[in-house]
């Protein structure tokens, strides 16, 4: 039999680009770039393109388990569903709805995040549902939260083409995002756009960089205020033009008065001259496209980081047109997804807030429930989960598609409270995982190309990645799990689906009106093609490639808002002990975790293990040589890697990759968060794991 194509999307990064994988005999064999795909037009990197063994590899997972004297033991999906239904009942009974928690990954379908939402927003009374996002993406919806008055990225990739300036801040998109990459190094090449980067490291992106901007971590505030204030004083702002669409002009100057390229080149470490080069590129640019990542995200100020930057485009009008505007790349497969139908503690589907008794009262009507039932509070961020695992204030865990006891800072905490769960549930494609090793149940679960259901990419595209392949064994889709559970629970009536399409049929319509409408989608519309960008309102709707082009933002006077935000340093402050800033951060073969990708033999084979980045300066003070083990410790912890001497890190700085494992205290801890710190940003709650005071020295042999 020849072999069958069938288009898909990849489940890697957020950027969403079109793959054709090939079955042959029931079995993937080869994935490919799907040619003439609006994202990457027949371009794959390297995650997918070997992705191939990730659906036989060993340990996947075949059979539900329950822990039993200390040992997981296989047992029928009957036995199962009860035992996590009855479970969840017990607890909610004895010490009510918010003892239970849900936390899923950013890789889950539009459809499986519906179904977490009902089922514990609607149904069980709880509003303790996270996700990754809150990672990694939760800075940047609430950065356009408060500029734009709504989290939607406003921009396409339609504009990398049409850019002269590309101004990349905390973003290694030539490893993050390839394709995203390819597509802005050939338009520098071929429009001669220029490019800004700003990173504390010397980065595969800052290769194409005409400015790069190293400016010490955590001071991206006080960069883009100086910025701001070099276009003001320079005459680059049209204020009169900038009011009729911002507000806060006044504020934002009298601020920015204080950030004159001196100061914030002390501040930054950047040579004061190149920040006014870069300030004056920035003015004198036709189109502007912004790229931000999580060299913003991940600090204590995370959302100032997001302002400021949004400020920059609002004062140089770089917005609504071909080749302008802020373009946040999320950072899984289906984040936009994810915050769209509402996968955070504070947001319900629909683009709607826990908080405004509006939008409760719109989600209790469509699911049939009284108002009363949807909690007035937003509930625990995937921190505050864990804080009440440890006070006992949660009881039940349940982990779908995500690997918090390696991906959440300060792991020896984060696994203290783990194990105080009365009830831990991982629904996951494979074990032993950090989290399903600790698991009281373990579900297996079926995954991309195994199960059907909607990504929405970092462009508002919604596209079907389809079943291609039966799951193994007796896994199942995460959607046929999550009812099967929500019926065992005596919620038979809210959850009458029979396949994801009904799951979808029954969410777009709670998107009505929205800026994420939907209701012109359907799996019949997406089978086979390229998706459609966000809002489509009705099935003759052709999408909508931007937003807000007649310069109305969703805020009470219809413009964005200017916001004026002061530099704060970043709240881990390094000392005698713990001399060294470690940024943890992503290489090129490994993706997150590595759960997925360590089980694929040519990826693995490239990167086996873990390594440090040391400034050649400092390695030499520490008699460190390349190759050299090395043991990297802060107040929380310790962790290994080899050494990498070179200049890519400032002095003083040591860059380590996220995607080891290894436990605690032994001489396999890989693992970076084991010394990261879990402080975080007090507006979007998200960790801090760019900016961690660490001590680095020599292995002894043992
Ligand atoms: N190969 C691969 N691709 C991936 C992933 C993966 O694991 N592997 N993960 C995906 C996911 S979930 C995400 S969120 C994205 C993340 O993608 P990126 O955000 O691009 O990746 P990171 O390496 O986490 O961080 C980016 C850069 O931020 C810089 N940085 C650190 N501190 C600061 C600072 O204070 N200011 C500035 N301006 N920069 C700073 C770091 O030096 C680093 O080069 O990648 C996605 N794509
Ligand atoms: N120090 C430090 N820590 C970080 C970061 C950092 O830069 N530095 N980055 C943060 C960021 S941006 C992110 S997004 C998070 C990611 O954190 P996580 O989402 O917790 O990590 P992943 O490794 O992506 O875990 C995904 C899990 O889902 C499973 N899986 C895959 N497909 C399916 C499926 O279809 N169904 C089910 N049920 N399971 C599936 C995989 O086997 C794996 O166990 O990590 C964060 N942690
Ligand atoms: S750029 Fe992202 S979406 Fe595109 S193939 Fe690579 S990992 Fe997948
Ligand atoms: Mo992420």
């Amino acid at each position: 039999m020849p072999i069958q194509w069938h288009k898909t999307t990849c489940p890697y990064c957020g950027f969403g680009c079109g793959l054709m994988a090939g079955v042959e005999n029931g079995k993937i064999i080869e994935i490919k770039g799907m040619p003439g795909h609006p994202a990457n037009d027949g371009m794959i990197c390297t995650l997918p393109a070997n992705s191939v063994p990730v659906f036989c590899a060993e340990d996947r997972l075949t059979k539900p388990m329950i822990r039993r004297d200390g040992k997981l033991s296989p047992v029928s999906w009957e036995e199962a569903i009860t035992h996590v239904a009855s479970r969840f009942q017990e607890i909610i009974e004895t010490h009510g709805p918010g003892a239970i928690a849900i936390h899923s990954g950013a890789t889950c379908t539009t459809e499986e995040y519906y179904l977490m939402n009902k089922l514990i927003k609607g149904c069980i009374g709880s509003n303790n549902i996270e996700s990754s996002t809150r990672l990694c993406m939760a800075s940047s919806a609430m950065g356009f939260m408060s500029t734009i008055g709504a989290d939607a990225p406003p921009a396409c990739y339609a504009d990398i083409e049409q850019a002269d300036l590309f101004f990349i801040a905390g973003n290694n998109m030539a490893i993050s995002v390839p394709a995203l990459f390819a597509r802005v190094a050939r338009s520098k090449r071929k429009n001669d756009a220029k490019v800004i980067v700003v990173d504390p490291r010397r980065s595969e992106t800052t290769g194409i960089a005409d400015i790069h901007l190293q400016i010490r971590p955590g001071t991206d505030v006080a960069l883009n205020n100086s910025i701001a204030h070099v276009l003001l004083k320079e005459g680059y702002v049209n204020e009169e033009k900038v009011a009729e669409y911002a507000s806060g002009i006044k504020d934002l100057k009298e601020l920015s008065e204080e950030y004159p390229p001196s100061r914030a080149s002390e501040i930054t470490g950047c040579p004061e001259q190149l920040i006014i080069d870069a300030a004056r590129m920035v003015g004198r640019s036709k189109a502007m496209l912004i790229f931000w990542f999580q060299g913003y995200n991940h600090s204590t100020q995370a959302v100032f980081k997001n302002n400021t930057l949004h400020n920059l485009w609002l004062l140089t009008n770089n917005f609504c047109k071909p080749g302008a505007g802020p373009l946040s790349i999320t950072g899984e497969c289906n984040a936009l997804g994810c915050r769209w139908v509402g996968g955070l503690s504070h947001l319900l589907p629909g683009m709607r807030m826990v908080a405004n008794p509006q939008h409760r009262q719109e989600v209790a009507d469509f699911w049939g429930i009284p108002t009363e039932k949807l909690h007035p509070v937003p509930g625990r961020s995937i921190m505050d989960i864990v804080s009440g695992l440890h006070s006992g204030d949660v009881r039940a865990l349940w982990v779908i598609a995500a690997n918090p006891a390696a991906s959440l800072p300060n792991t020896k905490w984060i696994l203290d409270g783990l194990s105080k769960a009365e009830m831990l549930v991982v629904q996951d494609i494979f074990h032993p995982t950090e989290t399903t090793k600790l698991a009281d149940v373990v579900l297996p679960a079926a995954q991309w190309c195994e199960k059907a259901g909607t990504f929405i990419s970092s462009e508002r595209r919604i596209e079907l990645a389809d079943k291609i392949i039966d799951p193994p064994g007796e896994a199942k889709p995460d959607c046929e799990i999550l009812w099967l559970v929500a019926r065992a629970m005596g919620f038979e009536k809210e959850f009458p689906y029979s396949s994801p399409e009904d799951v979808f049929g029954e969410f777009k319509q709670i998107t009505s009106g929205r800026i994420c409408d939907m209701n012109g989608v359907t799996y019949e519309r997406l089978r086979g093609n390229t998706g459609i960008q966000l809002p489509c309102p009705d099935v003759n709707h052709p999408g909508t490639p931007r937003l807000f082009t007649d310069r109305y933002f969703p805020r009470a006077d219809g413009r964005a808002a200017l916001l004026p935000r002061e530099y704060l340093p970043p709240k881990e402050t390094i000392n005698e002990i713990y001399p060294f800033v470690l940024i943890t951060g992503r290489q090129q073969w490994h993706f997150n975790t590595g759960v997925r990708t360590k089980r694929i033999p040519y990826l693995h084979q490239r990167a086996p293990d873990n390594f440090v980045e040391i400034h050649p300066h400092d390695a030499a003070q520490l008699r460190i040589q390349n190759g050299d083990e090395v043991e990297v410790s802060s107040s929380r912890g310790t962790t290994k890697g080899f050494a990498q001497i070179s200049g890519r890190v400032l002095q003083g700085n040591i860059f380590m990759p996220i995607h080891y494992g290894g436990a605690i205290n032994n001489k396999d801890a890989r693992l970076a968060n084991l010394v990261t710190n879990n402080i975080c940003d007090i507006h979007s709650k998200q960790p801090e794991y760019k900016f961690s005071a660490v001590n680095l020295k020599k292995s002894q042999p043992c």
